[in-house]
C-alpha cells in the first residue's frame, strides 16, 4: 500500500536525507548571481537588476552522514536566479529504495531544464516537466523560486519544504505545508498515487533591495521557529553563507536536543499526540526537536548596479 511509503517518521523516530549539488558535506558556499533580464530598449537609462546573493548550507541527519542524507537542493543563474531544495521521503527505504535518488533526480532535472523554452519561467511548469523526466522510484516533497530581473519572485511547492521572505526583521511571506495528514505531506512521486504539478501551491512575491529569502527543508522548519529565523538573519546581515550554516546549525542545535518545545512537538501535541499517561505521571512531556536531514537557502537581493531594485518595479 501507498501508505507506507508516504508515512512519514513519527516523533521518536528518526528520518534522513541528503544532498545533491552540495558539494562537500557540512559545507557551505556562497556565490552572487545576476538575474540576465534586462531593457531592450536602447534609448532608456540603464535599469538595475534584481540579484541574489545566496549562501547554502546543509547537515544531514546524522545516521546519514556517510550518504550525505536524502535532501537534495540547487542553485542556478541560468535566465534568472532560480533555487530549489527537494526532500527525499525516507519511506521508500522499507522497500529497499533509496530516498535519496528521487529528490536528487527530480532537482537534476529540474536544473536542466531551466532554459527550456516550454518552462518559460514558470515554476511550476518546470516542476511538471522535472518530474515528467525523473525515472528513479521514491517520492520528495519539493520548492522551485525563480526571482526575474524585476525582482519578482515566482515559488511553486508541493508538501513541506518552506520559503520566508524577510523584510526589515520581519516575515512578510511565508508559504505552508500541504499534508494527507500529520506527518505525511504531499509529495511528488514515481508512483501514481502521488501528487503531480497541478497539486502545487504557486504564488508570486514582490521583492525590494535588502530582503531576504530563506528556503528549506521541513528539517528547518520543525526545529526553528519564525522568529529566530528573523534574529539569526538579523545577526549575519552581512554574509549569507554564515547566515545560512548558523540556521542550519541552530536547527540541528533543537533536534538533537530532547527538552527543546520544537514547532515540530508543538505541532504534534496539538494534533492530538502525547506521551502516554504513565509517562506523564513520570512528568514525561512531549517535547523535543525532529531529528532530520536540514537545508538552509539564505539569498539577499541586491541591486546589480548602483541603483536601488524600487527603481524598475
Ligand atoms: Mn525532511
Amino acid at each position: 500500500m501507498a501508505s507506507s511509503i508516504l508515512r512519514r517518521s513519527l516523533l521518536s523516530q528518526s528520518q534522513g536525507f541528503g544532498t545533491w549539488f552540495s558539494p562537500i558535506k557540512l559545507s557551505w558556499k556562497k556565490t552572487t548571481f545576476r538575474a540576465c533580464a534586462a531593457s531592450s530598449e536602447l534609448n532608456h537609462p540603464i535599469r538595475s537588476e534584481a540579484s541574489l546573493s545566496v549562501g547554502t548550507h546543509l547537515i544531514p541527519h546524522p545516521n546519514k552522514v556517510e550518504k550525505g542524507g536524502e535532501d537534495a537542493f540547487f542553485v542556478s543563474s541560468c535566465g534568472g536566479v532560480i533555487i530549489g531544495v527537494a526532500d527525499g521521503v525516507s519511506g521508500w527505504a522499507e522497500k529497499n529504495v533509496d530516498p535519496a535518488l528521487f529528490s536528487r533526480e527530480l532537482l537534476y532535472n529540474a536544473a536542466s531544464l531551466v532554459r527550456d523554452e516550454e518552462v518559460n519561467y514558470d515554476p511550476r511548469m518546470l516542476l511538471r516537466k522535472a518530474h515528467a523526466a525523473t525515472t528513479s522510484v521514491g517520492s520528495a516533497t519539493v520548492i522551485l523560486a525563480m526571482l526575474d530581473g524585476n525582482g519578482i519572485l515566482k515559488i511553486a511547492t508541493v508538501g513541506d519544504c518552506g520559503l520566508r521572505v524577510v523584510r526589515k526583521g520581519q516575515i512578510v511571506f511565508s508559504t505552508f505545508p500541504q499534508e494527507h495528514y500529520f506527518d505525511c505531506p504531499y509529495q511528488l512521486s514515481s508512483e501514481p498515487v502521488g501528487q503531480t504539478y497541478l497539486d502545487a501551491v504557486v504564488c508570486s512575491v514582490e521583492l525590494i533591495e535588502g530582503d531576504t529569502i530563506v528556503m528549506g527543508s521541513d528539517g528547518l522548519f520543525d526545529n526553528v521557529f519564525d522568529h529566530e529565523i528573523v534574529s539569526t538573519m538579523n545577526s549575519h546581515s552581512d554574509d549569507v553563507a554564515e547566515a545560512a550554516k548558523a540556521l542550519a546549525s541552530l536547527a540541528m542545535d533543537h533536534a538533537v536536543d530532547s527538552k527543546f518545545d520544537s514547532p515540530y512537538s508543538l505541532e504534534a501535541k496539538t494534533r492530538g499526540f502525547d506521551v502516554p499517561l504513565w509517562r506523564k505521571v513520570l512528568g514525561m512531556k512531549l517535547t523535543g526537536g525532529k531529528l532530520d536531514d536540514i537545508t538552509v537557502v539564505v539569498g539577499r537581493v541586491i541591486s546589480s548596479q548602483n541603483g536601488v531594485l524600487d527603481e524598475v518595479q
